[in-house]
């Protein structure tokens, strides 16, 4: 049965991919980030391709207000079946006494409050249907802190709480909760770690073959599509030649 699902930080990486998962099964899409080119250029093709519903919101995640005024008693989220939080970032890969302050509040912000924000907004739709599936974005490095991953590592493992949290608060709302934490995949993540140093991003996938984005799209898709009574509650996935955070074989 079609489905409604709402996937944050589809412009580009795991988000896009997420949505062209979820469209390549006939589920409508709504399609969040701040990049609305890239957003708009990805609802051309999914509805060319499909012929799906795909509705584009422009919103930074870090604005409460923005958020609240995009998805909250939005009519057209009534019936959202699945949230995706997915939108995030690290900034810097520095130690901790070196690490800049405006880095840190950016990755706090995003990635911890900006999900906080957009699963608030939409969970009364959830909570009055009785049901709904919110599947969040961690990581490895909310497994394992490595160095130089301090504050990333902090919002990441934040993710994997808070996620345990919605589990158990909204377990009388019959409301799944789901954490996908992936390893290094190649994506924009390592741009706009390193700040547009390309070279530098490159480098971190040399020598092995990494996940990609689709990797993880797969994974979110098959937690999506179980019975309405199985959940999955957390899946660690890394590229065969990673063990955890700390050990890569290059
Ligand atoms: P990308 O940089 O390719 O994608 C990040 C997405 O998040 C973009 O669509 C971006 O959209 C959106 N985003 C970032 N900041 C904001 C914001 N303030 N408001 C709204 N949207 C925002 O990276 P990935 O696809 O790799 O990352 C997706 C998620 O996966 C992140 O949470 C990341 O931490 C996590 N992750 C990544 C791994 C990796 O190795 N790549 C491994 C494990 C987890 P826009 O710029 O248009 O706003
Ligand atoms: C992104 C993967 O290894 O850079 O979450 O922390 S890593």
């Amino acid at each position: 049965m079609k489905r409604k699902v709402l996937v944050t930080g589809a412009s580009s990486g795991f988000g896009k991919s997420i949505a062209q998962k979820f469209a390549a099964s006939g589920d409508d899409l709504f399609i969040t980030g701040r990049r609305v080119e890239l957003l708009n250029e990805l609802k051309e093709e999914l509805i060319a391709q499909y012929g799906v519903s795909v509705t584009v919101l422009v919103f930074d995640v870090q604005q409460k207000e923005d958020v609240f005024s995009t998805l909250f008693n939005n009519p057209d989220l009534n019936d959202l079946d699945i949230l995706v939080n997915n939108a995030g970032l690290a900034l810097g890969r520095d130690l901790f006494d070196e690490a800049d302050m405006d880095d840190w509040e950016t990755m706090i912000d995003t990635n911890v409050k900006g999900l906080l924000y957009v699963t608030k907004a939409v969970l009364p739709n959830f909570i009055k249907r009785g049901k709904g599936h919110i599947i969040n974005i961690g990581s490895t490095a909310g497994k394992e802190v490595y160095e130089r991953g301090n504050v990333y590592c902090a919002t990441k493992t934040s993710v994997e709480v808070l996620s345990q949290a919605m589990r158990i608060d909204l377990l009388r709302h019959k409301i799944k909760v789901t954490v996908v934490h992936p390893g290094a995949a190649d994506t924009e993540f390592s741009i706009v770690r390193f700040k547009g140093d390309e070279e530098k991003a490159k480098s971190v996938y040399d020598g092995y073959t990494p996940l990609y984005a689709d990797d993880v799209a797969d994974t979110v898709h098959y937690c999506a599509n179980l019975p309405e009574h199985v959940c999955i509650n957390s899946v660690v996935m890394t590229c065969t030649a990673q063990a955890n955070s700390m050990y890569l074989f290059k």
